[in-house]
């Protein structure tokens, strides 16, 4: 699927930054932000735009949400024309706005820029991907802030966009490791989830067509245009190599694949973490050598996730990889309906006493109802 990738902020310029690492044949981006030295390091995004250079000096908003709405109100037309440039080269088939909840620009800029794109583009889905911050070892002014940031700009997404996907740094925390540095985290949350949902997006792309294509259409449909909430889950599993033996890994059968589909929407697998029953639609890719596709395991793997995820029909497609040394399952649900995570984030600011007022509605065009919080 030909995807226009919009960072905005610091944490949304460095996943779009992976995305373009990992398919810039696929791919187009461009990263905003109102702090020059962030979009300064993005080496393979060719198109960038420093917003609020006249009132910020390209020093950035310091994670003020209503400040950076203002500023992207203000350079709309500024950001279009760029947008407009690129859509005119790369033809996209999805805008996907990518964004820290948790800190100004990018929280405050995207819905603002979400609800342009809709008004301008009617036919093209405007997807977000939120980053759900992790607070540990945080002073608890400011976890307080974070938080309520988070809480605060979540729910003024969830009016503006066709499909949010929460991605949340704290399930890819590695509890036996205690010395990761934080710029090494990120870049493995980036790295993850660009490979994760680059398979997802290019697997209606690779030629030969495989035995089930799963086409960007399909994508579209499973994502909805209502303005629901969905999580990725993957599970792989290394496969012993002749070559390789002593390397160990397991000997793939129908029995580890269904077990692969299976825990690939456990709650430790997904990009946020949440009980998948109740979700409205869910699409389900299985990579692998083409010899270990098992047609049985695959459809006794995706009955399995119908149950789990409550979904009638659960949409799919293979990723055959002659060289793929792993066997996997990613699983896109979408309209999830648990969100106990921000209730808990919401619980957490009500017990520090933060200051931070209920969302203000200052923004009120196209509004769409709420996801359900
Ligand atoms: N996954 C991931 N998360 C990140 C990354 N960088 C920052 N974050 C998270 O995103 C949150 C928001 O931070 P930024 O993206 O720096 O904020 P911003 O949009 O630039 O906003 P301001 O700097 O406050 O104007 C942080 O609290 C981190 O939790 C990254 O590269 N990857
Ligand atoms: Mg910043």
């Amino acid at each position: 699927m030909r995807v226009l990738w919009i960072g905005f902020g610091q944490a949304g310029g460095k996943i779009a930054d992976t995305m373009m690492g990992i398919n810039n044949k696929l791919y187009s981006a461009l990263a905003i932000n109102t702090e020059q030295a962030d979009l300064v390091g993005l080496d393979r995004i060719r198109d960038k735009v420093l917003i609020g250079r006249y009132l910020l000096k390209g020093r950035g908003v310091g994670a003020d949400i209503d400040l950076a709405a203002n500023i992207a109100e203000k350079a709309l037309s500024q950001v279009m024309d760029r947008i407009d440039l690129l859509v005119r080269r790369h033809d996209p088939e999805v805008f996907w706005i990518c964004a820290g909840l948790a800190g100004g620009t990018g929280a405050g800029g995207s819905f603002v820029l979400a609800n342009e794109l809709k008004r301008i583009y009617k036919n093209t889905p405007v997807y977000g991907m939120g980053i759900i911050p992790s607070v540990s070892g945080m002073p608890s002014d400011k976890e307080a802030l974070t938080l309520s940031n988070t809480v605060k700009s979540f729910e003024l997404w969830s009016h503006y966009f066709n499909n949010i996907l929460l991605v949340d740094n704290q399930q890819y925390e590695q509890q036996h490791v205690s010395r990761e540095s934080m710029e090494h985290w990120y870049h493995r949350v980036n790295y993850n989830l660009a490979l994760t949902l680059t398979t997802l997006l290019s697997a209606g792309e690779i030629r030969p067509s495989p035995q089930e294509v799963f086409s960007s259409s399909e994508i579209i449909a499973t994502m909805g245009m209502i303005g629901d909430i969905s999580t990725i889950g993957h599970c792989a599993e290394e496969i012993k190599l002749k070559s390789r033996f002593w390397r160990g890994g397991m000997d793939p059968g129908t029995h580890e694949l269904e077990s692969i589909i299976e825990r690939s929407v456990e709650r430790s697998a997904l990009t946020f973490p949440c009980d998948v029953s109740g979700a409205r639609s869910a699409a389900l890719i299985v990579k692998g050598r083409p010899k270990h596709l098992f047609t049985q395991a695959i459809s006794v793997g995706k009955s399995r996730l119908e149950q789990l995820t409550t979904v009638g029909k659960v949409r799919y497609g293979d990723y055959p990889d002659r060289n793929s040394k792993y066997l996997s399952a990613i699983t896109l649900v979408s309209g999830i309906t648990d969100f106990s995570r921000l209730e808990q984030m919401k619980r957490r600011v009500a017990e520090l006493g933060s200051e931070s007022p209920a969302p203000e509605q200052t923004y009120t065009d196209g509004v769409q109802e709420p996801a359900a919080v």
